[in-house]
């Protein structure tokens, strides 16, 4: 496979990107947090997105080389960003199983200096699907280190109440299907149960894809607090974030 040759060169010679999406308050239009997304500019064939990429990373077992890059890099950005900003970074499964994620985590926070209250971890329910009791472990020490960990793409599985109820999440993340669909009546009645729902586990509630102004009105009179999407600014370098002072809406 030429693509996942090229990827383990372009790992190797750490030419994976990191780029960040804002994740805005919706009632005073402050930066709570942001994503770290990877990016591949390819020499020749231009920008390869991250979603045909790191399956490829994850087949061909580049993805704890990757993972580990993008979290050190993430972890050092964040130390540049005001401090009441987190950064959360995603997880994929397969880095849950062989090598130590917990060590991983331990060391970016150290070799970085940033404290661990501002990284946030995100996983989907791939996590729950193999070696469960052993995941189930590892995401427990992750938390007991004091990040938070946020629960991604949330609403698209098969049986994602039991995922949240299955492990004590700080956040979870609504799947842009929903978002897309937010003048539906139904989609209204999903999304109240759901925020029904974190009330009682006490956690915070992230709309993902919000690509409108009218979604935005809709998530905010609903009383979802975060949102997240192309409306707000796609994920952008470093240098280009920018913290804009609070607008009250
Ligand atoms: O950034 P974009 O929406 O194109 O990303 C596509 C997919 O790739 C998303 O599901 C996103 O979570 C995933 N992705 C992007 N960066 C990373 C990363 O650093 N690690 C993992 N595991 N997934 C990532
Ligand atoms: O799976 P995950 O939630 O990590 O995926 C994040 C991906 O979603 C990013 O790669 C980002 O490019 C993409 N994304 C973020 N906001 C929007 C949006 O408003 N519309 C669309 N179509 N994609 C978005
Ligand atoms: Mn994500
Ligand atoms: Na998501």
């Amino acid at each position: 496979n030429v693509l996942e040759i090229e990827l383990r060169e372009a790992i190797w010679r750490e030419e994976i990107e990191v780029f960040y999406q804002p994740v805005i308050e919706l009632g005073t239009g402050r930066v709570k947090s942001v994503e770290a997304l990877a990016r591949w500019h390819h020499a020749t064939r231009g920008a390869i997105s991250p979603a045909e990429f790191i399956p490829v990373a994850e087949s061909g077992g580049l993805i704890v080389e990757l993972g580990n890059q993008v979290l050190i890099r993430a972890c050092r950005d964040a130390m540049t960003m005001p401090s009441d900003v987190k950064v959360a970074v995603n997880l994929s499964a397969l880095q849950f199983a062989g090598t130590n994620l917990v060590d991983t985590v331990t060391s970016a926070l150290a070799q970085s200096g940033l404290p661990e209250a501002r990284l946030e971890l995100e996983i989907t329910e791939s996590v729950f699907l193999a070696d469960t009791q052993e995941n189930l472990k590892t995401l427990q020490r992750l938390k007991g280190l004091g990040v938070s960990i946020a629960l991604d793409d949330f609403g698209v599985g098969y049986s994602s109440l039991s995922y949240l109820t299955a492990f004590p999440f700080n956040k979870v993340k609504i799947d842009k299907t929903f978002i897309d669909r937010i003048d539906r009546c139904e989609t209204v009645a999903v999304l109240k149960s759901i925020m029904q729902l974190a009330k009682t586990l006490k956690l915070s509630i992230v709309a993902e894809g919000v690509e409108t102004s009218e979604q935005v009105g809709r998530l905010h009179s609903l009383g979802i607090p975060l949102g997240q999407g192309f409306f707000f600014s796609k994920p952008v370098p470093l240098a280009d974030l920018s913290w804009p002072s609070p607008v009250p809406r």
